[in-house]
């Protein structure tokens, strides 16, 4: 961590210290699972807001609620379904929510993945709405609300995680009353309200969501759409348009913009760790001569991430110029990602055929334009990768932030890579003025960017990346967690104080 944000959050986690921290989120950061062998053995997070949120909640002594998926999570929790970790030395509480097949097929896959995902995204035509979904959506908020409650000790501080606990807070405020600070955080986007205002359940959600004392988005866009949404669909909402606060039931929420960092210190470190070779061992191994070029794409294999968009600008670019051919590889990491849903798995097979028909049509016996890694990556391969190869292509159609954007500026020790990202990311509103901008959509101008990012001189990429690390440095995981849990403690102080003392949207 570097020293500023290392004082950032120390300071909160002082103001915490009297507080009963609860953090709720569908994931776990511990899973428990049975080996070949019959053991229990722990998975532990890597990467991400649950790596990096973990050795906090560590401090706080707190509880974190989750779901439980590991086949032996039961195992290891008692009465309570309450397990201490980390295992060696436990210093804070897993609590675990049991969830039956079909809670996972209709709140997991069905509400939250099919619904309000592609919802979020503006990606109406992949909405599959079915009425049990939601029924069970709001049965699992309520179980979560429940779990909550009966954790709850003295002034306790709440915070929500994304999209799969719209309702909760509604139920957590309806049985614990206002002395319980509720805090959110919405990873995806929020939609317009053209599009928001077709879903079935737009009223229910909002005013689940109202119930929080902060509402947090990513960037300002999200929130304008969301006070937007609850101007049109919820009239008996106050809303302050100048203060960014709602409110409802004698609730007041403040909805705020904190764009995510990610953890640049241990990202830096997992980049520095391969040894001398790792690039030239990786090369060989995927049959790319010395003197082609890296671009690299990392996603998960999702239809917000704009793949298939950026397989066509490539397959156009190497068509109108082709100087790139033999002299361009292009890297597809694609984490396979909600297989049960038919999009995800159509999605898969698209981007197998387009990647086979351009290694077809333009491959050589000496070349092959486009590898595809579809295994898991560890973090110093992952950032590795990062660290040497000569572009990123981010080019979601919609994408809350993109934290593999900021993931790939803070592996650039040398400085040497571009940046290459839609403006449809969220991190588009921090890096876009010296990132290398596209449209996805516009495969002719993303064609031209993606010939622009790789003939760009050293000096030039040296000073826009040097610009981009200094960004992402200042605005890193520790300092976004730290600026959301002290904006929220301020709403809990008298008005008066809370009035001055909360930065303005
Ligand atoms: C949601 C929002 C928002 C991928 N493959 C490997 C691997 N990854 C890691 C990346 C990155 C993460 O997965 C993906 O994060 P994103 O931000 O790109 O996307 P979502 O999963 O859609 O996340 C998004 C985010 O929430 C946070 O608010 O930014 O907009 O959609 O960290 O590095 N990690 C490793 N090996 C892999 O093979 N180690």
């Amino acid at each position: 961590m570097a020293g500023s944000q290392d004082q950032a959050i120390d300071d909160v986690l002082d103001s915490l210290a009297d507080r009963d921290v609860i953090v709720v989120s569908n994931r776990q950061p511990y899973r428990h699972t049975f080996d070949e062998a019959g053991d229990i053995t722990v998975d532990r997070p890597a990467g991400g807001l649950t790596a990096g949120l973990d050795p906090v909640i560590q401090q706080t002594n707190g509880t974190w609620i989750a779901w439980g998926d590991g086949d032996a999570d039961r195992q290891v929790t008692d009465d309570t379904d309450a397990v201490g970790v980390p295992p060696e030395d436990p210093s804070y509480t897993l609590r675990r929510v049991w969830l039956d097949e079909s809670d996972v097929a209709d709140y997991y896959y069905g509400y939250s993945n099919r619904v309000l995902w592609p919802l979020c995204h503006g990606l109406e035509a992949n909405v599959a709405y079915e009425d049990r979904y939601f029924e069970r959506y709001r049965e699992v908020n309520r179980t979560f609300a429940s779990r909550v409650v009966d954790t709850l000790g003295e002034d306790p501080f709440v915070w929500f995680q994304d999209y799969h606990f719209a309702l909760a807070p509604q139920f957590v405020r309806e049985q614990a009353g206002d002395d319980v600070l509720l805090s959110q955080f919405w990873h995806i986007p929020w939609p317009e309200r053209e599009v928001f205002r077709d879903c079935p359940q737009q009223e229910a959600l909002l005013r689940g969501l109202l119930a929080n004392d902060l509402l947090g988005f990513h960037i300002p866009r999200y929130c304008g759409n969301f006070l937007d949404c609850v101007a049109l669909l919820v009239p008996d909402a106050d809303i302050d348009w100048e203060a960014w606060t709602v409110r409802l039931n004698g609730t007041e929420t403040t909805v705020r913009a904190f764009p995510m960092g990610v953890d640049t210190e241990t990202i830096a470190e997992h980049a520095a760790a391969p040894e001398n070779g790792f690039w030239d061992d990786f090369r060989t191994e995927h049959g790319i001569p010395t003197d082609v070029q890296v671009a690299v794409g990392i996603d998960r294999l999702d239809y917000t991430k704009g793949i298939p968009e950026r397989l066509a600008a490539l397959e156009r670019l190497w068509e109108t110029e082709p100087n790139w051919r033999e002299a361009l590889t292009y890297v597809q990491k694609a984490t396979p990602s909600r297989t049960e849903i038919p999009e995800y798995r159509e999605l898969g097979r698209d981007v197998d055929r387009d990647i086979a028909r351009i290694n077809e049509r333009f491959g050589t016996d000496d070349w092959q334009p486009i590898v595809e890694i579809d295994t898991y990556l560890s973090e110093e391969a992952l950032y590795g990768l990062c660290r040497y190869s000569d572009i990123a292509i981010v080019s979601p159609v919609a994408d809350g932030m993109n934290l593999v954007a900021l993931e790939y500026i803070s592996a650039q020790l040398d400085e040497t890579g571009v940046l290459v990202l839609s403006e449809h990311a969220g991190a588009h509103d921090l890096l876009g003025d010296v990132a290398v901008s596209i449209d996805p959509s516009d495969t002719a101008t993303f064609a031209s960017r993606l010939d622009l990012a790789l003939s760009m001189p050293a000096d030039e990429r040296r000073d826009r990346m040097a610009a981009l690390r200094s960004t992402v440095t200042t605005t890193d995981l520790q300092s976004w967690m730290a600026d959301i849990f002290r904006t929220t403690l301020t709403l809990d102080q008298p008005e008066d104080v809370s009035a001055s003392d909360v930065k303005s949207p």
